[in-house]
């Protein structure tokens, strides 16, 4: 049976890529950090077993900053894949705690590559790259060959990643591959990303728990895809005979604001906008209730306005398409919260 490493796997591509592991029929062990309360939500039902006790997930502490957990965990279990997928993953909080942010980003990185170098140099290894590395894009779409322009500590921290997984490939013939993806959300993404912040708002002010959602730059562009999507191409680079970098994007590009239409209107509230800048609302149409409003406290220091990506070579190379539209993402992630 192989034996695949998660870091992250409490996270929300932690969680699908188990899944997706176990129903390929692997051995799944994930590494998790000692927190005060317990943080397996999205993994709880692996944890007990998803079809009884044979598919189950076995978790290990450990911490991406401590290198003695990670080499004695691939010491121990020398997995066959190791997927990267541990970090401090938010953009503007990583202006806030930039040194964490590097040392887990970065070093973490070099940490695993480095043990994977000394225990076993045939463990494959993902390391999780980002579109945020495209920063203040230099082309449009943007595709591997777009250079890079960092724009947080955290997409700084992350091109130390990308660039140190690329060398411990040509310096020690490492199967090492980085997946740049663009953003990917889903039912688990975290509450402060702003897809979610939205359906979880929405579903609130339905509920009468909350009056409106306070946003930053609605303006923004992303690629947004489905994360249970996203970790198929994880797994796919994984299998190929030589080890790669690949762009995994939908290719469609599309504004906060769009998001926040498209998400209100499927529960049949039509928002319009009124202002301009800090002072622009998103309003019910109907009622002419206030349910969107801006803050200067969402805003960052150095913002990324647009990201679009051009996944030809994963399309073509690792015969990947992307399944869940936009659309469809946004019905699942509001239909989700409103259920929950
Ligand atoms: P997420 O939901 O925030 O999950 C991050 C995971 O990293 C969590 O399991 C977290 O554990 C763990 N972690 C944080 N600090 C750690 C440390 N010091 N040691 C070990 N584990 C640590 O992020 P995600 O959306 O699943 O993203 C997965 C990866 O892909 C991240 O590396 C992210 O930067 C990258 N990425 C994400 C996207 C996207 O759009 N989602 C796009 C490109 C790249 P706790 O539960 O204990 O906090
Ligand atoms: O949802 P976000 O916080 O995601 P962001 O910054 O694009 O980062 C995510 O995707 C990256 C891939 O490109 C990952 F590497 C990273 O780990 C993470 O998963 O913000 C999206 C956009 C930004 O432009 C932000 O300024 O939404 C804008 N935004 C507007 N109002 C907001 C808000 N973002 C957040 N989080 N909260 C707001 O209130």
């Amino acid at each position: 049976m192989k034996k695949a490493l998660i870091t992250g796997i409490t996270g929300q591509d932690g969680s699908y890529l188990a899944e997706f592991l176990l129903d390929k029929g692997y051995e799944v062990h994930g590494i998790v950090r000692r927190c005060s309360s317990l943080n397996t939500q999205r993994i709880d039902h692996l944890i007990e077993g998803k079809y009884g006790n044979e598919e189950k997930i076995v978790l290990h502490f450990g911490d991406l900053s401590d290198s003695n957990s990670l080499n004695r965990l691939i010491d121990k279990f020398e997995p066959c894949e190791i997927y990267n997928l541990g970090a401090q993953s938010h953009v503007q909080v990583s202006f806030d705690v930039p040194e964490f942010t590097s040392d887990v980003n970065a070093l973490g990185a070099l940490r695993l590559l480095d043990s994977i170098k000394e225990v076993n140099p045939k463990i494959k290894y993902y390391q999780a790259s980002s579109s945020e590395l495209f920063g203040k894009v230099k082309e449009t779409p943007q595709t591997e060959n777009t250079p890079f322009n960092p724009r947080s500590p955290y997409a700084v921290a992350k091109l130390y990643a990308y660039w140190i997984t690329i060398n411990y490939r040509e310096a020690y013939q490492l199967f090492a591959c980085n997946g740049i993806l663009f953003n990917h959300e889903s039912p688990r993404r975290g509450k402060t990303f702003v897809t979610r912040k939205i359906t979880t708002g929405i579903s609130n002010i339905l509920k009468g728990k909350q009056e409106k959602i306070i946003l930053g730059n609605i303006d923004a562009k992303r690629d947004w895809g489905f994360a249970g999507d996203y970790v198929e191409a994880m797994w796919l680079m994984l299998q190929q005979n030589e080890p790669d970098d690949y762009v995994v994007a939908t290719g469609e590009t599309h504004t906060v604001r769009e998001f926040c239409e498209l998400a209100f209107q499927h529960v049949g509230i039509k928002l319009v906008w009124d202002g301009e800048g800090i002072s622009e609302k998103g309003i019910d149409y109907k009622t002419g209730k206030e349910l969107i409003s801006i803050s200067n406290q969402y805003f960052r220091p150095t913002e990324v306005d647009l990201l679009l990506g051009n996944a030809t070579k994963t399309h073509n190379k690792l015969n990947w398409e992307p399944k869940v539209s936009f659309e469809k993402l946004i019905e699942m992630m509001v239909d989700s919260d409103i259920n929950t």
